[in-house]
């Protein structure tokens, strides 16, 4: 090769070598969009989980795409679809209900867009329809109200009737924390579930539940288990107009620890709020650059998280953040 040539080859190989890595530069600087599918408004966790999202995303610098499906699956398969009619880059949701997933999931993963689940898990046979699910454990905080209830009461020789609000039904915390206290009551006969309804995890919703509830049972009730602190609230009034004693006849136990949970236990009107972090939008956004980056990710990300008795509510309040 002449020295001319080999000069101008050179050169060509220098520019493609620029332009490859400038290419480079410009995929990884290109802004990230996300869908996210959220399940409602229904709750203060739903909001503050909602306001994670969306500020984490801002801080991330993702572009996101945001749709409410007002606790209906229908909404939520309508706006997984338009996600993936934009060709967004990752599509993230917290499943209203556990069961129906697979076909829409199968959309997405033949537009080759990776999913993320937060909060609700889905009941799937196929795993590699979603990436991770990044979210609490609520088998875990079923039993942990459970234990509560079992110290609270070992001295009582019962019977210990519980009314039970549920969440939405189907959903993953309502089965879960559901099934979680019988794991730990099934042993103890004096422990008995006279009672079961779906408040839809509203505050209308509990206290409807809970005005039937008193009527039938009066009395008879010692505890009321309610899936999330908005049912909880609602009982809390339904049991006040019943001329019922919330927190002191009655034992409430509820889920969250928003800081009306907080404010409840203070007031005496609830004994123990198990905690249930919604603040995650950081690890999502994390994810969500992980999968991009073609990052192996850990099919389940579990929040941390305590349970609350009362006798701490004062003094933890002001660090609460939802
Ligand atoms: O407990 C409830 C909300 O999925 C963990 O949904 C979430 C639940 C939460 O409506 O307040």
């Amino acid at each position: 090769m002449k020295l001319a040539t080999r000069l101008a080859s050179g050169l060509i190989a220098a520019a493609a070598a620029f332009s490859f890595a400038a290419g480079v530069a410009h995929a990884e600087d290109k802004q990230i969009t996300l869908g996210f599918a959220q399940v409602g408004a229904e709750s203060a966790w739903r909001t503050a989980n909602t306001v994670s999202v969306k500020a984490a995303a801002k801080e991330a610098g993702i572009n996101l795409k945001f749709s409410d499906a007002q606790q209906k699956q229908e909404n939520q398969i309508k706006a997984i679809r338009s996600y993936i009619a934009q060709k967004v880059d990752v599509i993230a949701f917290s499943p209203v209900v556990e069961s129906g997933w697979e076909p829409v999931l199968q959309e997405a993963k033949r537009a080759k867009i990776p999913v993320i689940l937060t909060d609700r898990n889905i009941d799937v046979k196929d795993q590699s329809l979603y990436v991770t699910m990044i979210g609490s454990d609520f088998m875990e905080e079923g039993r942990r109200a459970g234990k509560w209830l079992e110290d609270h009461y070992k001295n009582n020789p019962g019977p210990i009737n519980i009314v039970e609000l549920q969440g939405t039904v189907g959903s993953a915390p309502a089965n879960d924390r559901h099934a979680g206290l019988i794991e730990v009551i099934k042993n103890d006969p004096k422990f008995k579930i006279i009672a079961s309804q779906s408040g839809d995890f509203t505050l209308a919703g509990g206290k409807q539940v809970m005005e039937a509830f008193a009527k039938t049972y009066g009395n008879k009730i010692n505890v009321v288990y309610a899936h999330n602190d908005d049912m909880a609230l609602g009982a809390i009034q339904a049991m006040e107009e019943a001329g019922m004693k919330p927190g002191k006849d009655v034992s409430v136990v509820s889920f969250d620890a928003t800081k009306g949970g907080f404010e409840a236990m203070i007031a005496g009107k609830m004994n123990v709020d198990v905690e249930c972090s919604p603040l995650l939008g950081p690890q999502l956004m994390s994810a969500v650059k992980d999968v991009v980056a073609g990052k192996q990710l850990p099919k389940r990300i579990v929040t941390n998280e305590t349970v609350f008795p009362e006798s701490v509510a004062a003094q933890v309040l002001p660090s609460r953040k939802y």
